[in-house]
Parts: structure tokens; sequence; C-alpha cells
């Protein structure tokens, strides 16, 4: 027999999931829309997923397999739905993946099917999260992911060393997944490993992030870029650091590809997050950069400053200020979603078109690393604009 409570909560649930959401009139900078809502949160995970319904087992409706966050979402454009693969973390601190749809892509999101499963070749892979989804052109779909286990070279009593390494599924229908080797680089830890849509002189292109330790990068901490022939045993050789981190900037102390970039007329648009240190700690924001379609190693255009960061509400949650991106999605209208994740607690989504996102990433001044240098191109534009002003 079903508890009676289900009924209650489920029509609460369904309000909050027919909701519509509406643009933040409060935000404006020209660049993209905010919305007034997260688009998912832990009270979108169906009931079903976290309760035990039955009253005679769970006569006081608990929640037996509760959900802590739902966050830093894959997201991809299939069959005319916008579908988000969801980094669902349960109150035992494991992250799993969850497949979201809606038909706008800015709300009615429901959590569909249940947690994704493939064969398990990796008994030492601990937690994953954080996939990226990228349609190749070979016709399959990719997930990478961070794949994350115990440090085996630590210590019996060193149970916080972990070691990241890039995860690979792929499927064509979203619902069966096949598991391929994780990706092999020359650096001892990687995260943030994004496959191109498009093979590079013949072969398969990922964007890496060297990294030395689990958190801090040490001499990595740059987007780099690497080739593989054989995606089924992919074996990375060579990592060229595309974009590194720098002093003094919003990417002072690493810098992660965010989803696969756009391909635009211009040349490949990236959404990148970059990560600084603050007496508060790391403070993690999106920036934009492009590369050219000829040479997608060659950087030709890096605007200044954050492209999205924490505001408001969106500042505080399990880690606090924290905006990280992994998803973003270009449907026919040339319409771009961008799925973020705010403080590792929930998912948002902001909207723009490729035509501003290239006028946005060709056209923002760049930053020019020193606060006079950076006072004086401030003081051209106010004069420009004084005398536009004055006619
Ligand atoms: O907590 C912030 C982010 O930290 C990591 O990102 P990075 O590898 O760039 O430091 C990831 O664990 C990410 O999931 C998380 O949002």
């Amino acid at each position: 027999m079903i508890h009676e409570k289900y009924y209650s909560l489920l029509e609460e649930q369904q309000q909050l999931i027919n909701q519509k959401n509406h643009p933040d009139s409060t935000f404006y900078n020209g660049v993209y829309t905010k919305y007034q809502q997260p688009v998912l949160t832990r009270h979108h995970v169906p009931l079903h997923w976290r309760f035990d319904l039955n009253k005679e087992t769970n006569p006081f409706f608990m929640e037996r397999l509760g959900v802590n966050a739902t966050f830093n979402p894959g997201a991809i454009y299939h069959q005319g739905k916008y579908y988000m693969v969801v980094r669902l973390e349960g109150v035992d601190r494991k992250s799993t993946f969850a497949l979201a749809v809606s038909d706008n892509g800015i709300d009615q999101f429901s959590f569909i099917d249940s947690p994704l499963v493939w064969q398990d070749i990796d008994p030492k892979e601990t937690n994953v999260y954080d996939m990226r989804l990228v349609k190749h052109e070979d016709g399959w779909i990719y997930g990478i992911y961070c794949s994350e286990s115990k440090d085996p070279n630590a210590g019996e009593f060193d149970t916080s060393s972990a070691v990241a390494q890039a995860g690979l599924v792929r499927t064509k229908d979203l619902k069966e997944w096949e598991r391929l080797p994780n990706i092999q680089t020359p650096s001892p830890q990687q995260r943030n490993v994004v496959l191109h849509p498009e093979f590079v002189e013949g072969q398969y292109a990922f964007y890496t992030r060297p990294q030395d330790g689990f958190i801090s990068t040490g001499s990595g901490g740059g987007i780099a870029f690497g080739l593989t022939q054989d995606i089924t045993n992919p074996v990375i050789k060579e990592e060229k650091v595309i974009h590194g981190k720098k002093y003094h900037t919003i990417y002072e102390v690493k810098n992660g590809q965010g989803p696969a970039p756009v391909k635009t007329e211009k040349g490949w648009i990236h959404i990148a997050h970059g990560v600084r240190n603050t007496a508060a700690g790391l403070r993690y924001v999106l920036y934009t950069f492009a590369t050219s379609l000829e040479d997608p190693t060659q950087l030709i255009a890096l605007p200044g400053g954050h492209f999205i960061a924490p505001y408001d509400e969106e500042r505080v949650g399990d880690v606090s200020n924290v905006i990280f991106c992994n998803g973003v999605i270009v449907d026919e209208n040339n319409d771009v979603f961008i799925y973020y994740a705010s403080s590792d607690t929930r998912v948002h989504v902001a909207t723009t078109t490729v035509e501003q996102l290239i006028d946005y990433t060709f056209h923002t001044p760049e930053d020019r690393y020193r606060s006079l240098d950076n006072a004086q191109q401030r003081k051209d534009l106010i004069v420009q604009n004084e005398a536009l002003l004055k006619g």
C-alpha cells in the first residue's frame, strides 16, 4: 500500500516542475538573459528515487536515499528536446548521472528513467561527475566525465588522497551506454576533459587539463589539446596548452574547458571556468575565448574578465562562490542555452544567441593585465562616449 504522504508531496513537486521560468528583470548586461528560477534543484528529483513508497516498510515515510544536490550537467539537443545529464549527488556524497529533459530548455525539466549505469570496467572507480556530452561527427554521442579513485600510492591512513582520470562512455539514444576505457594522457591527473565534436587531422581531438595533484594543478592548470587515433583505446601522447593560468586574472590558480566549443562562422567559441584564490576560498567564474576554425589550437579572441560569475543567491551553497558550466545547447534557431551550476548545488540557465556570443567574444576588450593600463582602457571608453553624448 502506498503511503498517503506520497500524494501530497507529489502534488507539491508537480507544481514546482510545472512552474514557468521568467527572465530575471533585475539583471541586464546585453550579453545573456538570466532567469528567476533555477532549472533543477534536489527538490526536482522524483520521490520514488528517494523514498520507499510502501507504507508497511516505511511507516514514517522517511527519505531512504536522500539527494544532496543536482549540479554540473552535460547538455545536448536531441530529437527536438533539451536534455541534461545531471550530476546527482546523494547524501552519501556519491555522485551519479541522471537524465533530465525539457521541451523548451528553460523550464519544466523533469528527471526521467533512472540514474545511468553501464558496464563496470574499473573496480577502483569510486566517484563520477561532470559529464560533457558531445555529438561527434562519427555519429556517436560521447560522455566524458571525471572518474575518481583513491590514490593507490597513498598510505593506509591517508584517506583524502585521490586520483582524477577521464572516464569515457558513448550512446546513440541516451538510454544504452557503452563504457570505453579511460582516456590516458601524459599527466598524472586529469579533470575537465572534453571531446572536440569534429575530427582534427583525421583523429579524435580532446581538450584536457593536466594537473599534478587532485585539487592543486601544480605545474599544470591550463586548457590543453591532444589527439588520439582510436577512440576505443584512447591514448593521448602529447598535450599542448592552448590557454594557461596567468597571474592576477580570473584564471590565476587554474582553468578548465567547459562544454565542447560552439562552432560559429568566426571560430570555435569556448565557455571555460577560471579559478582564483580569495580569503574566502576558491572563486570559480566562467569566461569565453575563441579558437581558429583552421587550427583549433590557435587562440584568436579572449575577452577580459568573467562572462558569468556568482550573483545574488547563486553565491551560496555547498561550495560557495562557484559557477561551473559543462553544458551548452545551440538549437536550430541559433538560440544558445547555457546550463550552469551555482555553488555546487543547483542548475540555472542563461540564454543568448550565437550572434551575441560572437559579438561578446570578439568585441569585449582584452584584459591589459595591469591596473594603470586597464584604467586607461576605461578612460578611452569614457572619452569616446562623452564626445558622442555632446553630439
Ligand atoms: O567545487 C568547484 C568545482 O571543483 C572542481 O573543478 P576543477 O577541477 O576545475 O577544480 C570539480 O570538482 C567541479 O565538479 C566543482 O564544481
